[in-house]
């Protein structure tokens, strides 16, 4: 397959999409990733979502499909099920949710019965909408109840949470988070969940590739019941979902996936998976996962000296939530339209008990995996945070025309891994 030629062909065939697809590739190279959640995959990781995987239905599993024509795509899912578990230390994988919603919603109907009782960060405390927000689904299916985190160093109350939980007596536990920039203490979970007979979940997506790299706690080895992890945020791979989980989950898991919530797995991203788990399992990318922690530190640390304040007052992951109103005066989606007028690509964000709405939050989120995937280091977090402070203070036409072309003279020193 001759990839330029198809490139040319797509130009002839299609020139909407063409222009879009160029368009899309001189925003990704000319600015730069900072939403936490955001990453650029493994380059080799492109050609396989590309691959003649995306031809194949497979429903089933290896060895058990319902379609003729598997060898191969056995080969693949049961090579990326033992990586999985081999990389995660599980007992167990699962490597077909399509994304990290279907990924944790076939956890909860796997191991729970409708209306059973959930226990799970709070969303504006860093919580996801899978955890029991009520604009989700399982947020009317199950009966969640929502601990929150204290004080400015926002952390979890877990005398507070261990009273909740006897009050409550839920069946499952849940920690992880899409905005919590502390790390977790997984170990005293997992005793509270003992004490009330709760099972325990531990939704690592925006980790995952942290814990894979070894700089980061892995709640298996705390003796948690499962795991999800989407695959596309800090651990680079293709856009996906994993389940992680003790042996004796392993059926109700797998039956949750298919035929429970989902038909035919995607065999291009499954294989996509395989080979990511593989490069994640190397040195390199440790050293990656260890970057992407001192990036992290040196960002807030950049952040601070230039008076911006940092809800939690820094980080432990990769990713940081800033204060927006109290540092500059505007709101999250303020922010982030003028950081997207310099290329800067950052998200909104509640923060907690955020007294404004979703769609206009005090606070901007951001973080390291992306620009450490370029190849960026402390000296260019350091200018990077001078570069978010100085738009923000100022954001007037000229000053934001100044401030774009160093974004852009950054990023062309960096370039975008595959591009
Ligand atoms: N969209 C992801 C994030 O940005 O954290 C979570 O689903």
């Amino acid at each position: 397959m001759d990839l330029n030629q198809l490139r040319d062909d797509l130009a002839t065939k299609d020139r909407e999409i063409f222009s879009a697809l160029s368009a899309e590739e001189d925003r990704q190279r000319g600015g730069l990733e900072l939403i936490p959640s955001e990453n650029y995959c493994f380059p080799e990781v492109l050609p396989l979502l590309g691959s003649v995987f995306t031809n194949k239905y497979s429903e089933g599993y290896p060895g058990r499909r319902y379609y003729g024509g598997q060898p191969n795509t056995d080969t693949i899912e049961t090579l990326a099920r033992a990586r999985a578990c081999a990389l995660f230390r599980a007992e167990h994988a699962n490597v077909q949710p399509l994304s990290g919603s279907p990924m944790n919603q076939a956890v909860y109907l796997g191991l729970l019965d409708p209306g059973d009782t959930i226990l799970a960060m709070d969303l504006s405390h860093g919580g996801h909408l899978t955890h029991g927000a009520p604009v989700s689904h399982m947020g009317r299916i199950f009966s969640f109840v929502r601990y929150k985190t204290v004080g400015d160093q926002g952390d979890i109350d877990y005398d507070a949470l261990e009273k909740m939980a006897l009050e409550t007596r839920p069946k499952l536990i849940v920690c992880g988070h899409s905005s919590y920039p502390r790390e977790v203490d997984y170990a005293r979970f997992q005793v509270i969940a003992n004490r009330v007979g709760a099972l325990t979940m531990a939704d690592v997506s925006h980790v995952g590739g942290l814990i894979a790299g070894g700089v980061l706690e892995n709640p298996l080895d705390h003796g948690f019941d499962v795991m999800t992890t989407t695959t596309h945020k800090s651990l680079r791979g293709p856009r996906g979902g994993l389940i992680l989980c003790k042996a004796s989950h392993a059926k109700a898991i797998d039956a949750s996936v298919f035929p429970g919530l989902q038909g035919g797995p995607h065999m291009n991203q499954v294989a996509a998976t395989a080979l990511t788990l593989k490069l994640a399992a190397t040195d390199a990318f440790k050293a990656y996962a260890r970057n992407v922690l001192v990036n992290a530190r040196a960002l807030a640390q950049s952040l601070r000296d230039h008076q911006v304040h940092l809800v939690t007052g820094g980080t432990e992951n990769h990713l940081m939530v800033m204060d927006v109103v109290r540092s500059f005066g505007i709101n999250g989606a303020q922010a982030q339209d003028v950081l997207d007028r310099i290329e800067l690509t950052t998200n909104k964000q509640i923060i907690p008990d955020d007294p404004n709405p979703p769609m206009r939050p005090s606070g901007l989120r951001l973080g390291t995996p992306a620009p450490t995937a370029r190849g960026m280091g402390e000296a260019e977090m350091a200018i990077i945070g001078r570069l978010i402070a100085s738009a923000l203070r100022a954001p007037d036409d000229n000053a934001l025309a100044g401030l774009a072309e160093e974004v852009r003279a950054l990023t062309a020193r960096f370039p975008v891994p595959g591009l």
